[in-house]
């Protein structure tokens, strides 16, 4: 481990000069981007942070109090297994890559690049939150997530820097160029350039949107280009945590929500400065059908490529007895002339639907749990999870239009209806005006429950940030 090293990294990054200094070049873009698009305010608060310095499976992370600025974004991989072989696909067997194969190269950098994307993304999203943190523990927890995502980045960025020229320098320029939700030069994905900037949305997003990319994660940590796979799987290490937070944020809202009923009565909520069921199941179905988008499109010609050349293999292809899949099926339900109708779908061209597939069974899970905060307390509601056809932005449902439960509807119903499943001004402004921050340690906003512990061991009112 090169700790002593300006860019920590498990690469030997100091036998190669040649790539160190492409890094170091970009690293000042780096630090301009994450001084301007990074958290806004609290660049000089200490905060206490783990921060990811080894590869080991115990002791990989450290706990102390730094300056977001001052912390050490590094390079990690998981370490190589020299007897590696590609998993699926059409080169089944054979050695993984440690260079890029000349013939997948744009579809590799694609894929990177794509990935990469996301994470400067998510930064922007979030970065007006800090000013309404509903505790010092909940502004931790961001600003944690937000300087993971970073260190994201810069493993996507290492990728490019070794493995593709000049071309994967331009790219990680790039990279930082783009910005969520710009009208020019927006980024990539469509869930990254919405604003994610009250706590409900965040929560939403670190639980439905950083779970797609633990299941994105895990797809390419399959891949037959090594570093790929190496560098996600360690992504994956820090990605428990982002939706850790999500799931465990939802349910102290819930908490609170049901505890609020409990003394004031099941209608009056908002009145009580609480979020009322149906406008979390709201923004529930914004976030998981914006998410079930980033997958693509249930056919996809880009998947059954990516699967045959094995770039990108199935969550766990280890599970399966087929890595081939070349004479099997997908059932899926598709729109033939303004009917849904079952069809079977070549299973190399359904590989978005299959990673959907498994990530919707885990976003289930989670809304087990909330539902089982709900039933203990004897509430009659239940969370659902929408159809995954239900405002599609991307993919086979995306040029009609569904209710909640996946029956199709017309133009003139979803008009009608939209506002009753969707949030609305109404709802976001209330969201709103439920924002403000509570800095005071060991005290939590009135619409939220507290965690049931701290971070690593420490009270509650432990001061998470420092001199605020
Ligand atoms: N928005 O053939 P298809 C994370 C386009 S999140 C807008 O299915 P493909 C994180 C697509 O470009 C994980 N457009 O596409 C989470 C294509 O356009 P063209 C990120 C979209 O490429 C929280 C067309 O639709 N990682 O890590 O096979 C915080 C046809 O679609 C969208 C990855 O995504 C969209 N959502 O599949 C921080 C992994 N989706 O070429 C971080 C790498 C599709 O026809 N990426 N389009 O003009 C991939 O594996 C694939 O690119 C995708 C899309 C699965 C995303
Ligand atoms: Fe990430
Ligand atoms: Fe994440």
């Amino acid at each position: 481990m090169e700790l002593h090293e300006r860019i920590p990294n498990n690469v030997n990054l100091a036998t190669n000069p040649k790539l160190k200094r492409a890094l170091e070049k970009w690293q000042p873009s780096y630090f301009d981007w994450w001084m301007e698009m990074g958290p806004k305010k609290f660049q000089n608060e200490e905060v206490y942070l783990r921060t990811t310095v080894s590869v080991e499976a115990d002791g990989w992370t450290h706990y102390d109090y730094v300056k977001m600025p001052e912390y050490r974004w590094g390079i990690f991989l998981t370490p190589m297994d020299a007897n590696r072989k590609i998993g699926f696909g059409d080169n089944q067997g054979k050695p993984v890559w440690q260079e890029v194969p000349g013939e997948f190269r744009n579809q590799l950098r694609r894929l990177i690049v794509t990935q990469g994307d996301t994470e400067p993304a998510s930064v922007e999203q979030q970065r007006s939150l800090g000013s309404t943190a509903p505790s010092l523990y909940d502004l931790r927890n961001l600003f944690q997530i937000n300087v993971e995502e970073a260190r994201h980045l810069w493993s996507m960025v290492y990728l490019l820097h070794s493995y593709f020229g000049s071309d994967g320098r331009d790219d990680a320029e790039d990279l930082l160029s783009r910005r969520s939700g710009d009208a020019d030069k927006p980024r990539m994905l469509g869930a990254f350039n919405e604003p994610c900037n009250d706590w409900l949305n965040f929560f939403m997003f670190t639980m439905f949107a950083d779970r797609d990319g633990k299941y994105q994660l895990l797809a390419l940590s399959e891949s037959g280009f090594d570093p790929l796979a190496r560098a996600t799987k360690f992504m994956l290490r820090e990605e428990g945590f982002h939706m850790s937070v999500g799931e465990s944020g939802i349910g102290r809202i819930v908490e609170r929500t049901v505890d609020l009923m409990r003394i004031h009565g099941e209608d009056n909520v908002r009145k009580n400065g609480g979020i009322d069921l149906p406008t979390i199941q709201k923004y529930l179905n914004f976030w998981v059908s914006l998410s079930s988008d980033l997958f693509g499109g249930e056919v996809s010609s880009n998947a059954a490529v990516y699967f045959a050349t094995g770039l990108k293999g199935r969550h766990a292809e280890d599970r399966y007895k087929d890595h081939q899949c070349l004479n099997n099926f997908y059932p899926m339900k598709l729109v033939v002339q303004g009917k849904l109708v079952d069809q079977d779908v070549p299973m190399r061209h359904a590989m978005n639907e299959v990673l959907r597939n498994d990530y919707l069974g885990e976003c289930r899970r989670g809304v087990i749990r909330w539902n089982k905060i709900l039933g203990d307390a004897g509430v009659p509601f239940q969370f659902s999870l929408p159809n995954r056809r239900f405002f599609r932005k991307v993919g086979s449902y995306a040029d009609y239009y569904f209710n909640p439960s996946g029956d199709l509807i017309s133009g003139e119903e979803w008009q009608q209806k939209k506002d009753d499943w969707l949030p609305n001004d109404g709802d976001r402004n209330f969201i709103k005006s439920l924002m403000s921050p509570v800095y005071e340690p060991g005290k939590i906003a009135n619409w939220i429950a507290p965690p049931k512990s701290g971070v690593k061991g420490l009270p509650l009112d432990f001061e998470y940030v420092r001199n605020i």
